[in-house]
């Protein structure tokens, strides 16, 4: 093992560590030091193979020379440039590359340094973009349950994971929410879109008819929904969600946070789905996670109604990061190697055999649900009587033990590996997810 690998941990009590059961933790920690191809080294020199990119990022494995030299050069050439007022070629050229990579009229790119910013920044450029229109009522934001936004104030409050709104009290007046799109007894072990459900989309109708429509901004949704569980979309409900949004002028906003950069075998999940958003938010697999780094696509249209505004400034809004240069070196090298690796493809290619080997666990003690599309993945399990998320909990780290990073969220195991991965991983990632099934009580 390289020199690096052998980083120690002195003490673990002053790090307060987000999304985590703090002091579960420190009493047994899961510590990683080094990290490559496919595999995480713990601190006590075992191989995990990562399942879950990281956390759903790391999309062309970990290490990637093309990219680690790129962030190199780049800071010891220009550490770094001021972000308003000013540029650097990379900033210019890494949005340029991403409108060729957009779907529909999405041609610009606003650079943020998370998902949540990035989410964040979506919300109230299409506030912005109605007011320049004349139509300042249109202010009313509408996400869906069981949604992920990330944990800014928009993205909490349009997000409908309840324990991550719980804390919090109202955050921001004007949200309502869909209905999500999940029913075991419709549509379990569904391999890829679930055939029924469309219609859960008329919700949105309703919630116009309730609201008026004149009142709504912009409505945000996952294409699949990952945090909290691999929800993939019935087929046709995402198209049906476009059109209620056209009827109404209200902005469709795709959270792309996780379905990005080859996921589901695109470069987009509004190209799987076939539908054309008026705005993308994306993070994580835009750099491989190596260096912070989000953005918002913006249609042609919001762009340029923005830019038809009184001279001056035209978006009050940017980030003492946005377009940073280590960021923007990231993203040009990941984009490179994607394209290369034709990883996007790669993920498609190996779908069918991803999803063989996820439902060949449908017949394991206590499994309820066998979710996927591209290389995402989700078993749910039938939660311990009084106490949820338990057992999932125990399996996750039953498959760290066994060598395996996973993801849990409630009584899922998710899933959602590098895409080069291979078809002998797939196997192995089964095998190992099998047995801490079996483990689990
Ligand atoms: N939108 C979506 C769809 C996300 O999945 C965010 C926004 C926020 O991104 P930042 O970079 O601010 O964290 C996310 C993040 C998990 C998990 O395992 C998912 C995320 C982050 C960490 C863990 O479910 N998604």
């Amino acid at each position: 093992m390289p020199d690096e690998g052998r980083a120690t941990v002195n003490t673990l009590e002053p790090y307060f560590m987000p999304f985590t059961a703090n002091r579960q933790f420190k009493s047994a920690p899961r510590i990683v030091v080094a990290a490559e191809g496919m595999h995480y080294t713990t601190d006590d020199g075992r191989r995990v193979l990562d399942g879950s990119a990281g956390m759903w990022c790391v999309n062309a494995g970990h290490g990637r020379e093309k990219i680690v030299r790129a962030i190199q050069k780049q800071a010891a050439s220009m550490d770094y440039a001021p972000a308003f007022q000013c540029g650097h070629p990379g900033a210019f050229d890494l949005a340029a590359r991403l409108a060729t990579l957009m779907p529909g009229d999405l041609d610009h790119a606003f650079f943020c340094n998370s998902g949540s910013e990035a989410v964040d920044t979506a919300l109230k450029i299409a506030l912005a973009y109605h007011r320049q229109n004349g139509e300042a009522a249109r202010t009313r934001l509408i996400g869906r349950e069981r949604g992920y936004h990330g944990v800014g104030f928009g993205g909490t409050a349009v997000g409908g994971i309840s324990n991550n709104r719980k804390q919090f009290g109202n955050l921001v007046s004007g949200v309502d929410h869909l209905p999500h799109t999940h029913d075991l007894e419709k549509m379990a072990f569904s391999r890829g879109q679930p055939e029924w459900g469309a219609h859960l989309a008329d919700a949105l109708e309703s919630v116009c008819a309730l609201h008026d429509p004149s009142t709504i901004a912009a409505v945000i949704v996952e294409p699949v929904a990952g945090s909290t569980g691999v929800l993939v979309p019935p087929k046709g409900y995402l198209a049906r969600i476009r059109e209620i949004c056209d009827r109404h002028g209200i902005l469709l906003i795709l959270d792309e946070v996780i379905t990005g950069f080859g996921r589901v075998g695109e470069a987009f999940a509004a190209e799987r789905f076939g539908i054309e958003p008026d705005m993308i938010t994306m993070a994580k697999g835009l750099t491989n996670a190596t260096v912070p780094m989000s953005a918002v696509g913006v249609s042609k249209r919001i762009h340029d109604t923005l830019m038809a505004g009184p001279a001056g400034v035209e978006l009050f809004h940017g980030y003492t990061y946005s377009g940073h240069p280590l960021a923007c070196a990231a993203g040009l090298a990941t984009l490179e190697v994607y394209a290369e690796e034709g990883l996007f493809e790669r993920a498609r290619t190996l779908e069918p055999v991803w999803e063989d080997a996820l439902h060949s666990l449908r017949d394991r003690r206590n499994v309820i649900d066998i979710r996927n599309i591209g290389l995402m993945g989700a078993v749910e399990l039938a939660p311990r009587p009084g106490a949820p998320g338990a057992r999932a909990f125990d399996v996750y780290l039953g498959c760290f033990q066994g060598g395996l990073m996973t993801r849990q969220t409630g009584d899922t195991i998710a899933l959602s590996p590098p895409l080069i991965i291979t078809e002998a991983q797939i196997g192995e990632l089964a095998d190992i997810l099998g047995a801490a099934i079996d483990a689990a009580d």
